[in-house]
């Protein structure tokens, strides 16, 4: 299923007069303040998220799943997803492979498929938390710290085979997050453990094509609850740095214990020059996948401040590599990734309306008051004409959960697809 382009602009109709008055009113009270509102456009236009491949079913929990229907069941349809949010958002022009998941089968078909939908294939996930059909040895006690020498040699090649897969469909990234730890205390040498994975990273980042980059996600609990192998950023960094300039941290918003301050973990990455890149989603307990700004959206912004700081300022950090990593147990997944994206884009617009050179003054004159005054200038302001803008500008559509549900895609899907549900997800 595709939207077509005709179905957007007969959509856009009604909403465009109302649209225009908002913009404007806004564009010209913005301009006043000294924004350039169409540089703002143009980034949020520019600014693309990843849309991971095993988000696009519902993910359920271990108590139980329940389908939506007419989820993608292969490769091509998980593509097609993409493209119908794609379309609609014009923000979510990337895919983000996990392998064994998605293997393709016939290579050049996937890529002209994804490239007629307009989306590009970024970093590929690879999966040691799982023993794979017919595979020799059993990652149950670990992957890459493994005490046997024979099952981290596997998860070295598997990583090193989802390169392979990954620079065939024009990837740049390898992200690795491990399962790796214990759930009892005695039951692994932390040493051991550590040195192990260091020297496994060493090993798949050997074989890294000279353009690529690898990235490596911490977690600090579960499946393992004792101990995570690479529990933290500090962890992470380290290792990124044991292997080489062309490694470097992610950053997964739920993986941090309560109330960690993300936005400083963010920062002092990227002064150093090793924020790889980014998963978002949002939490009121753990890593529960929900739907970004759905609970923290103030956090969100200070995120972003930082990102925008970061981008501005800090030309040691490399582009970001930017995802989605979010579950689905309530709603349409389709519908729930929608409501993410914007969230990001009012987040990073917002971002960018802070005043970085009155913000500067004040902390040299320690007027904390001013300080705090400043972001929440910023973040008070009602943006989404802004978004509608970029939307608009690039063939996309003015409200885009209500132009899903006008258009009755899910009902498409279901239609076209039948009762079909992923065979696979987290
Ligand atoms: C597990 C996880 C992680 C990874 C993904 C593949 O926590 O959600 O965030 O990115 O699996
Ligand atoms: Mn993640
Ligand atoms: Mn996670």
């Amino acid at each position: 299923m595709k939207v077509q382009k005709e179905q957007i602009s007969d959509y856009n109709k009604k909403d465009l007069e109302s649209h225009n008055e908002n913009f404007d009113f806004l564009a010209n009270k913005l301009s006043k303040q000294g924004h350039n509102v169409s540089d703002i456009v143009t980034k949020l236009a520019k600014f693309q998220v990843a849309i991971p491949s095993w988000a696009l079913g519902a993910g359920g929990t271990r108590f139980g799943r329940f389908s939506f229907y007419g989820e993608p069941s292969n490769l091509e349809q998980k593509i097609e997803d993409v493209g119908i949010l794609h379309s609609l958002t014009q923000t979510a022009g990337a895919i983000s492979l996990h392998i064994p998941w998605d293997i393709p089968s016939d290579y050049n078909a996937i890529k002209e498929k994804a490239s007629a939908l307009n989306i590009k294939f970024d970093s590929v996930n690879s999966n040691t938390f799982q023993d794979q059909k017919d595979a020799l040895e059993t990652y149950k006690y670990g992957s890459l710290s493994n005490v046997s020498k024979a099952v981290r040699e596997q998860a070295i090649q598997h990583n090193l085979d989802v390169i392979n897969i990954g620079d065939k469909l024009g990837s740049k990234s390898l992200t690795v997050w491990l399962a790796d730890g214990s759930c009892f205390p005695g039951q692994n040498n932390f040493q051991t453990a550590f040195q192990n994975t260091q020297n496994s990273l060493i090993d798949i980042y050997k074989g890294l094509p000279s353009d690529w980059s690898m990235l490596i996600e911490y977690k600090p609990y579960e499946p393992n609850f004792y101990s995570t192998v690479i529990q933290d950023w500090g962890a992470s960094l380290m290792l990124a740095n044991g292997c080489g300039d062309k490694a470097y941290t992610l950053v997964d918003l739920g993986h941090h214990l309560p109330n960690s301050n993300i936005e400083q973990i963010v920062s002092i990455l990227q002064l150093k020059g090793k924020l790889g890149g980014f998963h978002f989603n949002d939490s009121k307990y753990g890593d529960d996948d929900l739907t970004v700004g759905s609970i923290k959206p103030y956090a969100l912004f200070l995120i972003f401040n930082e990102l925008v700081y970061g981008m501005q300022n800090n030309p040691q950090n490399p582009d970001l590599a930017w995802m989605i990593d979010a579950s689905h147990n309530v709603k349409d997944p389709l519908e729930d990734l929608i409501q993410s994206l914007e969230a990001i884009q009012e987040a990073y617009a917002k971002a960018m309306l802070i005043d970085q050179s009155a913000l500067k003054a004040a902390q040299l004159d320690n007027d904390v008051v001013k300080c705090q005054e400043i972001l929440q200038e910023a973040y008070r302001t009602d943006v989404r004409p802004l978004l509608e803008k970029a939307r608009l500008n690039g063939g996309g559509v003015l409200s885009p959960i209500d132009a899903y549900r006008t258009l009755n895609i899910r009902e498409g899907l279901i239609k076209e697809r039948g009762k079909n549900t992923v065979a696979t997800g987290l």
